[in-house]
């Protein structure tokens, strides 16, 4: 079994999607290990987000996350990194296939509907950014 880190981002929790997402996670054989709403401020996003600080959107993507609630969640199934990323679908909606989750609830490259870890050592730094080892038994 493999842990990997999501979030339901600001756009897709403020449009009242966060339930659907959830549901999906479920149908997809997913087990939800942590889970909380949050709201971030500027200076976690940017702590989130450190590898990008040099890329050109970064201000913009940072003011995005800060700019509402989210939820974060700690999921666990087999291969839970990909799976998570292929239920996601690619980073641009308008290129993400049918039936994903950014397709179906993303809006643009920014407001993208979700999040989730690309690599092994990306899903510990982001699972402890959020979670304590305690809030994962
Ligand atoms: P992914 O989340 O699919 O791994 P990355 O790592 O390329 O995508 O980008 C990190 C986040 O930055 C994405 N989730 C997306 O919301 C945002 N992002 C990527 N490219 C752009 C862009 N050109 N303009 C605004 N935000 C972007």
């Amino acid at each position: 079994m493999e842990k990997t880190f999501a979030i339901i981002k600001p756009d897709a929790f403020a449009a009242g999607h966060a339930g659907k997402i959830l549901a999906r996670i479920y149908s997809e054989g997913f087990e939800v290990i942590g889970l909380k709403k949050l709201y971030m401020s500027k200076v976690e996003a940017e702590g989130f987000y450190y590898v990008h600080k040099e890329r050109p959107f970064f201000g913009e993507l940072t003011d995005f996350m800060s700019s509402g609630p989210c939820v974060v969640m700690a999921l666990e199934s087999n291969n839970a990194i990909m799976k998570w990323r292929d239920l996601m679908g690619a980073t641009n909606p308008a290129d993400a296939g049918a039936g994903t989750l950014r397709r179906e609830f993303g809006t643009s490259i920014g407001e993208n509907a979700t999040h989730g870890s690309d690599a092994p050592e990306t899903a510990a730094f982001e699972l402890g950014y959020f979670f304590s080892g305690m809030e994962l038994l």
